[in-house]
């Protein structure tokens, strides 16, 4: 059956393992063969279907009918198989579970919202510069990349101090988890109770400071938007998905400037270039590499039929960097329009933190700008290897002042 569903013939096989070490170290070249191989690709490795082109991942992450997310967006089907973790109200739900959990968490998310945090976050931001500026020479992942988002969010939340050494490896962990259950999954199997017992517990009413966003999510349930037991899992998304996302997308923009020093002149000469040159790094990086969904129905994509039932995979980053849609794709430009990049999704399930992930970026991009005539590279970054995450874990760099 299989088989004529396939056509066989005209549906393109590959073989690869994208969640091998050497396509997360370099998955480029697998990007490009699978979009070179046709609209969709089998990869039987994994028996799923994969889009890679732009077209088809776009008309996949609209089409919420057909592919759903509720079977779960990683490799394993929730029709089957039993999650790690209850399983998000918002990013592993459909409509209409999702549509209460996703209007309030995209009212405290919202531009809106995040006024108030904006004056706050760009002084943080001033102060960090300031400080990683005295010693030069520096790891842009530890000392930047992940001391702001720390420095902010946990904050805007509204979390205790005690425990946020948590946060990055169960984030780190949940993104594993969409992959299949290789080294990367077993090897943090062991730790991974203790991290979720932790976010769990700040999860509830009485752990959350009353203005943060956490107290604002259990706000909305007393006014009867969510349930008192909605609550505590829609606190959980911030804090599995506001965290690491941030720290690999400020890495990703900060790679990006001390590889392209032309470009930093250009946000040197006009800071207000800082936003777009975020959206930029989220599309020539895509910090979320891939996520799954589910066919509801047999469902026609360029002329292969995916089954009711089964997996698609779905190559945010080869979209983003799809030639068909893009000019010049593989260079990180300032000069173009990167709207419409995949790298925060699209449709229903668009990254709901992306205003927050903006503000984070514009904050410290800002501050740098100001102070930092060059983003010097001394030597290779070094990546983290991770089932979903283009993360790294060093960059080294040297800052030299303006
Ligand atoms: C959804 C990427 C930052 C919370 C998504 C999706 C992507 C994504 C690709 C779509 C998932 C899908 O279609 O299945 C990113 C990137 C970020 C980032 C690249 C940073 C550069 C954040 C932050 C937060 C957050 C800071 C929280 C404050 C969420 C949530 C969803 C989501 C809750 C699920 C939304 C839904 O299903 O309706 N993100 N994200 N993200 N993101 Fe982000
Ligand atoms: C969630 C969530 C949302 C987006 C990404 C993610 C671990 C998790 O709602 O828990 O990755």
């Amino acid at each position: 059956m299989t088989e004529t569903l396939h056509r066989a013939g005209t549906l393109p096989v590959n073989d690869a393992d994208p969640f091998a070490p050497e396509h997360l170290e370099t998955p480029e070249p697998l990007h490009a063969a699978l979009r070179d191989a046709g609209p969709v690709v089998y990869l039987a490795r994994y028996d799923v279907y994969a889009l890679a082109r732009y077209e088809q991942v776009h008309a996949a992450l609209v089409n919420w009918q057909d592919f759903q997310s509720g079977a779960g967006v990683g490799l394993s089907n929730f029709r089957y198989e039993k999650p790690w973790r209850p399983p998000s109200l918002l990013l592993e739900a459909d409509p209409p579970r999702h549509d209460a959990p996703r209007r309030v968490l995209a009212a405290i998310l919202g531009p809106r919202a995040l006024r108030r945090l904006r004056q706050t976050w760009f002084a943080e931001a001033e102060a960090l510069v300031e400080r990683v500026l005295g010693e030069r020479e520096l790891d842009g992942v530890p000392a930047l990349a992940e001391a702001f988002p720390l420095r902010v969010f946990p904050d805007a939340v509204g979390l205790q101090r005690e425990g946020r050494q948590n946060l990055l490896p169960y984030g780190n962990f949940a993104f594993n988890a969409f992959g299949p259950a290789n080294s990367l999954v077993t090897d943090a199997a062991p730790h991974v109770p203790e991290w979720a017992a932790w976010v769990d517990a700040q999860c509830a009413r009485d752990r959350l400071g009353p203005d943060g966003f956490g107290g604002r999510i259990w706000a909305a349930a007393d006014r009867g938007e969510l349930t008192h037991e909605q609550a505590p899992l829609v606190v959980r998304s911030l804090l599995t998905a506001g965290v690491d996302t941030t720290v690999h997308g400020l890495a990703a923009v900060l790679h990006a400037f001390a590889t392209h020093p032309g470009q930093w002149q250009r946000v040197r000469d006009n800071p207000a270039a800082a936003r777009v040159a975020f959206d930029e790094a989220v599309r020539w990086a895509s910090p979320v590499q891939t996520f799954f969904r589910t066919a509801t129905t047999d469902t026609l994509v360029g002329g292969t039929t995916i089954p009711e039932g089964r997996k698609i995979l779905m190559f945010l980053a080869a979209a983003n960097r799809d030639p068909r849609r893009w000019e010049r794709p593989d260079t990180f430009d300032l000069g173009r329009d990167p709207s419409g990049h995949v790298g925060f999704g699209m449709g229903l399930h668009q990254c709901v933190g992306q205003h927050v992930a903006r503000l984070e970026a514009e904050a410290l991009l800002t501050a740098l700008a100001r102070r930092v005539r060059r983003l010097e590279l001394t030597g290779e970054p070094v990546r983290q290897h991770n089932n979903t995450l283009r993360a790294l874990r060093s960059l080294p760099l040297r800052l030299h002042p303006a």
